[in-house]
């Protein structure tokens, strides 16, 4: 009985798909995981360690990690990727910084998720009120050519103080993990 009660709960349990979000120092991070979490503005602080948020939208639970900690963890984070269904890339758009770390570390967090299967990455393009740089310069910024064959990507332009581009967001990451 308590088997079967399991199997039923398990049933209505929202699908869970687990994200985890890459950027430089200082893109928006932390503001925008608390923006998609909570619907408004945190005031940050420099992350140390990990921040984990479950979000629900519609039927399904995104569970969104983020990390802060600079360039001496990030060789770290390939670790963490084995059991991410996708990635959110977060750039801030008025200044690519950091360019040679982001590209390596996002390549290796690919590497880590790939199983012959092409993996959702989300660009948000962010600071789209300060927007300097086109969408083609911040792909080639990411280095999404250099892996182009394990990933299908969308990017969105993103503004964590007006909200702009969110709902987009979460619209394409709904309809991309529930049509597959
Ligand atoms: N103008 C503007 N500032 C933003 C936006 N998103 C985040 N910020 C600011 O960028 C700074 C860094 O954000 P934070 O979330 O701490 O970055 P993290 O280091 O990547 O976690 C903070 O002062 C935020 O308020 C945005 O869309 N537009
Ligand atoms: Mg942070």
């Amino acid at each position: 009985m308590g088997q079967v009660l399991q199997k039923i709960s398990q049933l209505f349990k929202p699908k869970k798909i687990k994200l985890f979000m890459l950027g430089v120092w200082c893109s928006g991070k932390t503001t925008m995981l608390y923006r998609m979490k909570l619907g408004e503005v945190v005031r940050t602080i420099p992350t140390i360690g990990f921040n984990i948020e479950d979000i629900q939208y519609n039927d399904v639970v995104f569970e969104i990690t983020e990390s802060g900690g600079g360039d001496r963890i990030y060789p770290l984070f390939t670790h963490y990727m084995p059991d991410k269904d996708g990635m959110i890339v977060i750039v801030d758009s008025s200044d690519l910084y950091y360019q040679e770390l982001l590209q390596t570390t996002f390549r290796d967090c690919i590497n880590k998720i790939y199983k012959n299967k092409k993996i959702p990455v989300l660009i948000l393009a962010n600071k789209s009120d300060k927007r300097k740089f086109t969408d083609k310069e911040i792909l080639q910024y990411i280095g999404v050519h250099n892996i182009e064959n394990k990933i299908f990507y969308q990017i969105i332009p993103t503004n964590c103080i007006s909200g702009e581009g969110i709902n987009e967001a979460f619209d394409w990451l709904y309809q991309t993990f529930t049509n597959q």
